[in-house]
């Protein structure tokens, strides 16, 4: 049955329509023994699409068994060998996009178009990776008076990643693209809610010809799968993007067995608005930002700290540009916005819409769910909170189209506003002038700052959070290709 009354691709229809959809594992789809299963719903109509497949402990260890197995014969391929199967899958996602693209609109309740972008990056990036590892040097001579000494860099095994689900298909590309050039085969847990392009993914990556073994996925619930997949002592890496409080069982999971762990966890962004801009453009760029993808984007900047000087101007542009915004179903083409992801998300952004007025903050524009005719899915409002920062809406992370605004006075008040949060992964600060700017970007502490722009992604330039936010980032660049390297120090004493 089709989840929405809008038109499905056929592909994409005979997909859902083959569900209960098994994990995939060694090349081949790998059922759940229980047959257990877990329901995947559209967020935009609340229907239910299909059924994955519900994974037990011993058939976790199991797929971490089979992607050990293939690494020898993966890493023993040659540079050119790998590099040429990476591309034809990277092209082979290219080629899919509109499948993939909507497979992924549907399950993680993302705008179409987006979801395509999303598909496109992945393939994009994988591209990067392939070209940087080619330039990789294995072997580097190391300059030690009296010895004869050298590093030699090797694939690690088999790296295991847990996904979360806004940005299902792209995290993915993000997370195992550097793996793979590297040598590495890997076992992705995508999220409960978001399996989908996960389990198209491997079965393309098998059509293609990728080796059996090396892209693996295993699909199910997070205490259990996801645990699982963390408490394994032959994975050789985890890689994990989610909740801070998942991030740190995953952390102690893997301090337990000395498996080197990424984590990428939420945030609490800050825009610093100050009153040289120009307001229209700068509302407009910050609405859009905090309704791309209903909110749902960890390095959103979700406190808008904006001068005094041009704070009511500032506030009524965002209300006007706020009350244009289309919400509608992700599969039609005249949405904005979409639903959020699911009942406990739609739960969890409206109780903080409440619990922050109740601490005192105004609710200066939306502020409750959103109606979109034909369709009972699970849409807000993009809303606007105003106040001070002591409050439970502007300190804890929403994951939602809601933004914080509050008045600064002059720079350094600013960025005390900016560093008073436990998280530390993205801020932006608007402003004519480039030697504030760049005084600014750098006093944020934060794994990125970007100047008069938000969530700018650029392959080449490092991504990730401090603190709260996370550790080992580097994500989109040679840091996190490196990661996929284990290093061997060679001395000979001269
Ligand atoms: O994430 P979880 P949830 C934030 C955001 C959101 C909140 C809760 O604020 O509202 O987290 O989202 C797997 N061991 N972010 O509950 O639970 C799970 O199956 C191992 C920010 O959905 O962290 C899924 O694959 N794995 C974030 C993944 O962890 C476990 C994006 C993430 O789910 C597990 C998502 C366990 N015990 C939410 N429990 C970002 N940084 O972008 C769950 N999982």
């Amino acid at each position: 049955s089709t989840a929405t009354n809008l038109e499905l691709l056929p592909e994409v229809a005979e997909f859902l329509g083959r569900g209960p959809l098994p994990s995939f594992v060694g090349g081949k789809p790998f059922p759940a023994a229980s047959g257990k299963t877990v329901a995947t719903t559209d967020p935009g109509s609340g229907n239910q699409l299909t059924e994955i497949h519900d994974l037990d402990a011993s058939e976790i260890d199991k797929a971490v068994d089979v992607a050990n197995a293939a690494f020898p014969a993966w890493a023993a391929m040659s540079q050119e060998d790998r590099s040429s199967i990476l591309l034809k899958l990277a092209d082979a996602v290219e080629e899919h996009k509109a499948i993939i693209g909507q497979i992924e609109s549907l399950d993680a309740g993302k705008i179409e178009a987006q979801a395509q972008g999303d598909v496109q990056n992945f393939a994009d990036t994988l591209r990067y990776f392939v070209k940087l590892s080619g330039q990789v040097e294995t072997r580097t001579k190391l300059d030690s008076p009296g010895h004869e000494a050298w590093t030699f860099k090797q694939p690690w095994g088999a790296c295991a990643f847990i996904f979360p689900w806004n940005f299902p298909f792209l995290l993915i590309g993000w997370g195992i693209s550097p793996a793979l050039a590297a040598g590495n085969t890997v076992v992705i847990k995508p999220a409960e809610d978001t399996s989908l392009s996960a389990i198209y993914l491997a079965e393309l990556a098998t059509k293609i010809g990728v080796p059996d073994g090396v892209i693996n996925v295993v699909t199910g619930r997070g205490a259990t799968a996801g645990a699982a997949l963390t408490a394994n002592t032959q994975i050789k890496r985890m890689s994990f993007t989610g909740s801070p409080e998942v991030g740190q069982l995953v952390g102690e999971a893997c301090g337990r067995n000395l498996v080197p762990v990424k984590l990428e966890l939420g945030g609490k962004g800050a825009a610093v608005v100050f009153d040289d801009v120009d307001v229209a453009a700068t509302a407009k760029a910050l609405v859009g930002a905090i309704t791309f993808h209903s909110g749902q984007v960890c390095c959103d900047a979700t406190r808008w700290l904006v001068h005094e000087d041009i704070y009511d101007e500032f506030l009524s542009q965002c209300v006007d540009r706020m009350n244009e915004v289309k919400v509608g179903h992700p599969l039609d083409p005249n949405s904005d916005m979409g639903p959020v992801v699911n009942a406990k998300q739609f739960d969890r952004v409206l109780s903080y819409l409440e619990k922050g007025q109740a601490e005192g903050a105004t609710c200066v524009c939306g502020g409750s769910s959103a109606t979109v005719e034909g369709h009972t899915g699970h849409y807000i409002m993009p809303a606007l909170l105003a106040g001070d920062l002591d409050n439970v809406a502007a300190r804890e992370e929403i994951f939602g189209p809601v933004a914080y605004v509050a008045k600064f006075a002059d720079e350094s008040e600013a960025i005390k506003m900016v560093n008073d949060t436990d998280y530390g992964l993205a801020n932006s600060v608007w402003t004519k002038d480039m030697d504030r700017a760049k005084r600014v970007a750098e006093s944020m502490v934060a794994g990125n700052s970007w100047i008069n722009a938000h969530n700018v992604f650029a392959q080449g330039v490092p991504y990730g959070g401090v603190n709260k936010s996370g550790l080992g980032g580097g994500v989109l660049s040679v840091e996190t290709l490196m990661d996929y390297y284990r290093s061997t120090s060679v001395v000979r004493p001269l």
